[in-house]
């Protein structure tokens, strides 16, 4: 029988109601703290330093830690916002079990584990260890990370567990695997201080790491250009100096034509190229008729500025090359990230003072997260689960058999497939909102529908856990001691400042009693999350992501420590590359071809218009956390669809007016917001709601054949105007000034 959602209404009715714009207890702003701790802010990969003030083991503000080097106290509106989740009435405070027509109710413990270990042990007798399947999350930290990894892969002995990542970083993982064999931003920002040259692409800034502005801006101080390549005029992109305002999709042919530029005119670093890089002139030949006209063709970028764009970054000394998920997000989202890497290599500047290449990473651990075994393909210190003597490694760290270790698993969306297809019977998710987040959800919806069994550990009732037959109430990163790694490399400590609330636990206490009861206690001996650490030091050891060198004690000495650190006496990396020993097979920095290729969908005349989906400042990523904090709210209330005012005329829709939006997938209605900052033949929504709000509802399951991420950024669409003006009690004003 279909599995229905319990509704919104039971929730209340059970639960009490969900007001976002209630005052959890305790947050009056003035009460005095008996507690200040130096951690670091939950949300995205900049993890900024934060004191948090706590009073009777309670969370009830904030100050700004200044010595702490990346941000210097500095914070953005989600981060100033954070802590009104802890003592939020809509926490999850006991374990809950779906009953049938009633909803949820409260449980025991024992119950909830009992439950949920006797259905992982009867789908697996019954259809197989692989039907069973984990998803989990990146906003955890190393040490949940790695537990889950080894959770996942030892005491379910699935090989079926994937992670949000999938949605996020994984095309420049891939690509940097592929160019150097080793995945992380190539400098700390720092490096960005004094780069002559600035590319930023696909990365809204402003809005997503408003933190990492202070570096450009101190850049800029010094003179450095800076060119935006986003098809909307980005806040950024108001006082660059050049802004390519491409088509969605069109990146990798952008990049090839200025490598092509460069090869023209000689602006390459020959000594670089033939020294240390393989793969140049096939790399060079795939580009060779990619001229300024076709490329202005393709892109709809003025070929002046494409022009001027090549020779700036060919003439450059130094130079830095950021790029985000509007170049990832795509069916080539690698070949957009190699066809960057590229231009980084012809130039050589990389491996030098001031002269830097990175992805930013998205999710708070999103960069530690993807080295210590999530993924479906990778084991701890980003090991290779297919290689015969990593795989000997692991297994000798974990006390198994190499046989008994699970080889490459399914990707996210492909287990939605799975459960579409009957292959995957049950699922236990930590750390992630699938029914948001991925893409055509309405496929998703259905998925968890078909599932015997659903178990998931979050700390609020996502829209995904609706679907749920038993949800455990786990912790919030300030609720257990532990470590991330922030989108610069650096290793740094997370403090615990306060006890999960009422019945609530902490999420490796939670996994540790189901391995237990799962007859693997003996390999989750652990007594503290620094035992863990320590196990995935080990773990790490002799990868690419190396930790070895790294302890508790240093991270606190050091304001944390850049990876790769295989010594204790070794002081981190925070340049890599200086050497010029890549960590490829030959160690050499590999080019690779990245030609022009058609996104999945594209647009014809019934389908006549793209659509791109994003973010917005105040909200993060599927919403369950910032929906919830009032002041979020009401910055930004509900998805708008950004359009130009010309298309908006061609169509005769109106500011403030429902547009009803469809894709090949599904119609949506939202509200049109003009402006001239998009492309006349682009418009944006933001995604972090749910249901009929959800952008997801249009997006494509489109995946890049390497890396397994949808394509969020394309979709063809078309619009029409409902008749109806719906205005939002927002300030746009104070919006659009961010
Ligand atoms: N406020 C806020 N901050 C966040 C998050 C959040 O949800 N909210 N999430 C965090 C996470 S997990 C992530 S991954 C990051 C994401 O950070 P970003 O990648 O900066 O965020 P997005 O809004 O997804 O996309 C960035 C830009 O890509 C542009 N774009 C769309 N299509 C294309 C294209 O084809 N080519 C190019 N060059 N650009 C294109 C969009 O117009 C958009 O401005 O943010 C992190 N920080
Ligand atoms: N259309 C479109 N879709 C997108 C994107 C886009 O640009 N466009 N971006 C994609 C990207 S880049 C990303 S990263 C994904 C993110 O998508 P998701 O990972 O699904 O989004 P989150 O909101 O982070 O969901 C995480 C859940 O984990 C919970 N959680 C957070 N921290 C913890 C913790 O420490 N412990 C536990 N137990 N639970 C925790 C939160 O309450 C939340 O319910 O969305 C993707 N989806
Ligand atoms: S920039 Fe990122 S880490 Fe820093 S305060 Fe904002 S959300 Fe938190
Ligand atoms: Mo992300």
């Amino acid at each position: 029988m279909a599995k229905l959602p319990v509704d919104a209404e039971k929730i209340i009715e059970q639960f009490g109601p969900s007001l976002h714009f209630n005052k959890p207890e305790g947050i009056q702003g003035k009460d005095e703290p008996d507690k200040i701790v130096k951690t670091h802010c939950c949300f995205c990969g900049m993890q900024c330093g934060i004191k948090l003030l706590a009073k009777n083991d309670k969370v009830v503000g904030f100050e700004p830690w200044e010595e702490f080097p990346f941000n210097h106290g500095r914070l953005c509106p989600k981060g100033v916002l954070r802590y009104m989740q802890d003592n939020h009435q809509d926490r999850l405070l006991n374990p809950i079990v779906r009953k049938e027509n009633v909803g949820f109710e409260n449980t025991s413990w024992d119950n909830a584990m009992d439950k949920t270990v006797s259905e992982i042990k009867r789908i697996q007798e019954k259809y197989g260890k692989d039907s069973f399947a984990m998803l989990s999350g990146v906003s955890l930290s190393n040490e949940k990370s790695y537990m889950i990894g080894k959770f996942a892969r030892v005491a379910l002995q699935t090989k079926n567990l994937d992670y949000n990542g999938r949605l996020c970083m994984v095309s420049a993982g891939a690509g940097n695997k592929k160019a150097f064999g080793l995945d992380r931003t190539s400098n700390n920002y720092e490096d960005l201080e004094k780069a002559e040259v600035i590319i930023v692409a696909g990365a809204n800034v402003s809005e997503t790491f408003p933190t990492l502005t202070y570096w450009l801006w101190r850049a800029r101080d010094n003179g450095a250009k800076l060119i935006v390549v986003d098809p909307r005029m980005i806040p950024l992109a108001r006082t660059a100096d050049i802004h390519l305002d491409l088509r969605p999709g069109t990146d990798s042919a952008l990049y090839g034509t200025m490598l092509n530029y460069l090869v023209q005119n000689d602006m390459l670093d020959h000594e670089f190229i033939n020294n240390y890089t393989s793969g140049f002139q096939e790399t060079i030949d795939s580009v060779k008729e990619y001229s300024l006209e076709w490329c202005e063709e393709i892109t709809g970028i003025d070929k002046q500025k494409i022009k001027e764009t090549a020779e700036l970054w060919g003439k450059a000394k130094t130079s830095f090359l950021l790029h985000a998920r509007g170049i990832e997000h795509h069916t080539k989202g690698v070949d957009n990230v190699l066809g960057c890497i590229n231009l980084v290599l012809a130039t050589g500047r990389i491996g030098k003072p001031y002269c830097g290449y990175g992805t930013i990473t998205g999710q708070g651990n999103g960069q530690g997260g993807r080295e210590h075994g999530h993924k479906c393909d990778q084991l701890p210190g980003n090991r290779d689960i297919e290689n015969s003597e990593h795989r000997k490694y692991i297994a000798d760290v974990w006390g198994i058999n190499e046989e008994d270790l699970p080889r490459k698993g399914l990707s996210a969306y492909e287990i939605i497939e799975a459960i579409h297809r009957g292959e995957i019977k049950g699922l236990l998710s930590i750390c992630f909102n699938p029914l948001v987040s991925l893409p055509n959800n309405n496929y998703v919806r259905e998925a968890l529908e078909k599932l015997e069994f659903y178990a998931g550990i979050d700390f609020f009732l996502s829209e995904t856990l609706r679907y749920a037959d038993v949800v455990f109430p786990g912790s919030l990163q300030e609720e257990e001691e532990g470590t991330v790694t922030t989108a610069e490399g650096r290793v740094v400590r997370i403090r615990k400042v306060v006890s999960p609330p009422k019945n609530a636990r902490e999420d490796t206490k939670i996994i540790t009693e189901l391995a237990e009861r799962l007859g693997v206690k003996d390999k989750f001996n652990y007594s503290s999350s620094e035992d863990i650490f320590n196990e995935l030091r080990v773990a790490s050891k002799g990868g690419t992501a190396d930790y070895y060198g790294i302890t508790y004690e240093k991270l606190e000495e050091n304001f944390g420590v850049f990876w790769p650190c295989p010594d204790l006496d070794h002081p981190g990396t925070p340049r890599l590359w200086e050497d010029k020993k890549f960590k490829t097979p030959d160690g050499k920095a590999h080019f690779n071809p990245a030609p022009y290729r058609l996104s999945a969908d594209t647009i014809d005349d019934e389908f006549p218009i793209l659509l791109t989906t994003g973010r917005v400042v105040s909200q993060y990523l599927s919403g369950t956390q910032t929906r919830r904090i009032g002041k979020l709210v009401k910055q930004f209330p509900e998805p708008l669809l950004e359009i130009h005012p010309v298309l908006a005329k061609k169509y005769d829709i109106k500011q403030d007016e429902l547009v009803k939006v469809t894709t090949k997938r599904a119609s949506a209605e939202f509200i049109a917001n003009i402006v001239e900052t998009i492309r006349e033949d682009t418009v944006f929504i933001p995604y972090h709601w749910p249901g009929k709000k959800s952008a997801n509802q249009l997006t494509g399951g489109h995946l890049d054949p390497i890396s397994k991420i949808p394509e969020f950024k394309v979709s063809a669409c078309s619009l029409q105007p409902l008749g109806v003006i719906k205005k939002v009690d927002i300030n746009l004003d104070s919006y659009k000034s961010i």
